[in-house]
């Protein structure tokens, strides 16, 4: 099971770490070959290797783009051992075998997410290194691959325990993880050439990116999770630089990215908003003039809920704001960035994870939205929808007035992120009460109206915020059940996409408590 490496080909475009390694496999006696930089790199470095020219016979071309591509290459990674015509081959075309291959290929991923143009994109596409990756990994009964030059130190460690050997079950290990990577390679390309197409075909989902982090557990602790990045880049969770706090867990994750995406829904030229989240779904969410009142006004919103919740931001955090987080039980903050005094201030809490991500997330970024179900995944584009004022439809005799109006629009902004069945009562551009994930809409409703009532016991408000409110529901009333319990509530006025067979008889209700009702005719299922 043990090969010993007695030649190595190394073509490395991202060449840090290479002198050293490259040094201690030519102190074990490896013999290296080597494409033109890393060749040049390895000479600078002081050590001996022999160019790829030399063994192909032919010089590179065309900018590099033809440097591997040869018998006497893909001969020595493909050639079976054992065979003896496989080495009768070697022996007739002067083929040297090559038992380990380091190759990290042209920074792709990385062109494509510095939003270089298709033709830079293009030249960034490494043809030899996969193929050769390929044939490793493919043989890698006697061959190593290594495709991250972090890997190539287990080669080393190996070879110094088995007098200068590599054991299949690494090689077998490697070659899982080289398959990976060209395949993730390949993926990125195809994300990036659909990019161009009008109307990508989308036969194949193409998925996958690196690893950014192995999480402790899954939504339980009896689950395995991972973290990877996805193909296209975005500004949110993933990318975010965690400042302080724990490690971040699996729902961490998830939550800090609802909390996100929600609060970036709102232009932070306007004004200043905050939202706090629980289990995916916001509990509190608030608009202000200054981050500290829009947060210390979102939690009022549900104070109960907001313990141990996910606080996101749409604009830095300043010391105010970060002196009123660290009076309540925070897990996770999240913003686009930071003042060193509100640093300063979250670091007494030191449990408080605190994320930033650099740059709100653009609502109207394309992107994918992943579910698996048994044996297949559900893959639909993000929900980008949103609708302003001159798009609605009023229904009812009366029509909202201006304060009215922009409590819908925040109301429906919210009733977007919130599970479906979801009902959000919002009163001066903050939420009041918010019913999430029911089975009936009319449940969702009485949820909403309960907590705002609890939300008025807790703060000693006189009177629950439904009172006055307008309310938002993310898909049409079936009945006019709902629509009578959010007037019993105070609602003042109502946005619902329409659609249903019953809307006559629901404006009906809505026209008989003196609502004002509008149509957006777009619904935001969230399941
Ligand atoms: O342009 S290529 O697709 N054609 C090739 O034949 C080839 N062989 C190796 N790119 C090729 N490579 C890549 O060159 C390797 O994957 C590596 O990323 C890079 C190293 O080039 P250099 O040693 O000249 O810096």
């Amino acid at each position: 099971d043990l090969v010993v490496i007695k030649r190595a080909l190394i073509s490395v475009s991202d060449k840090s770490g290479l002198a050293e390694r490259a040094g201690t496999l030519a102190q074990a006696g490896v013999e290296l070959i080597s494409t033109g930089g890393t060749l040049q790199a390895l000479r600078d470095a002081g050590l001996e290797a022999r160019d790829v020219s030399e063994v192909t016979g032919y010089p590179e071309m065309m900018d590099g783009r033809v440097k591997t591509l040869h018998p006497r290459v893909h001969g020595g990674l493909l050639a079976r051992r054992e065979r003896e015509d496989d080495l009768a081959a070697m022996e007739a075309h002067a083929i040297p075998g090559i038992d380990l291959l380091v190759v990290n290929l042209y920074p792709f991923e990385e062109t494509a997410r510095s939003g270089a143009g298709i033709e830079a994109c293009i030249e960034k596409i490494d043809v030899g290194g996969p193929a050769m990756i390929r044939a490793a990994a493919k043989n890698h009964r006697h061959v190593a691959v290594c495709v991250d030059m972090r890997d190539l130190d287990k080669v080393l460690e190996a070879m110094a325990r088995h007098e200068g050997a590599a054991p299949l079950s690494l090689r077998r290990h490697l070659a899982a993880k080289a398959f990976a990577r060209t395949a993730a390679y390949d993926s990125a390309i195809a994300c990036r050439m659909e990019a161009e197409i009008d109307k990508p075909a989308r036969s194949w989902f193409t998925l996958g990116g690196p690893r950014l982090q192995k999480l402790r557990y899954g939504e339980n602790p009896h689950q395995d999770a991972t973290l990877y990045a996805a193909p296209e880049a975005r500004p949110g969770v993933a990318s975010a630089r965690q400042v302080q706090g724990k490690e971040l867990s699996y729902n961490n994750i998830a939550d800090a990215d609802a909390a996100f995406e929600l609060v970036s829904e709102f232009d932070p030229g306007d004004s200043a908003a905050a939202v706090i989240i629980k289990h995916a779904n916001p509990c509190g969410a608030a608009q202000a003039d200054n981050p500290a009142s829009a947060y210390e006004r979102a939690f009022a919103a549900d104070p109960v809920s907001a313990f141990g919740g996910i606080a996101a931001f749409n604009r830095s955090l300043d010391a105010a704001t970060a002196d009123a987080i660290s009076r309540n039980f925070t897990e996770v903050v999240i913003a686009p960035d930071a003042e060193d005094a509100a640093l300063d201030i979250l670091s007494g809490k030191k449990n408080v994870r605190v994320l930033l991500t650099g740059a709100l997330a653009d609502p109207d970024a394309a992107g994918w939205m992943l579910k698996s179900v048994a044996g297949g995944l559900l893959v639909q584009a993000r929900d980008t929808g949103r609708v302003s004022a001159s798009q609605l439809k009023v229904v009812t005799q009366r029509a909202p007035d201006e304060d009215e109006m922009a409590d819908l629009l925040f109301a429906w902004r919210l009733v977007k992120h919130v599970k479906s069945n979801a009902i959000v009562f919002a009163r001066d551009q903050r939420s009041a009460g918010i019913g999430m994930g029911q089975t009936s809409r009319v449940e969702a409703v009485r949820l909403a109206v309960r907590k705002a009532e609890d939300a008025a016991k807790e703060n000693g408000w006189d009177e629950p915020r439904t009172k006055g409110s307008a309310c938002a529901s993310d898909a049409f009333f079936p009945f006019p059940d709902g629509v009578l319990e959010a007037a019993a509530a105070g609602a003042r006025c109502i946005i619902q996409p329409g659609g249903s067979v019953r809307d006559a008889e629901v404006i009906a209700a809505a026209d008989e408590a003196g609502l004002a009702m509008v149509f957006t005719g777009m619904r935001h299922f969230r399941h």
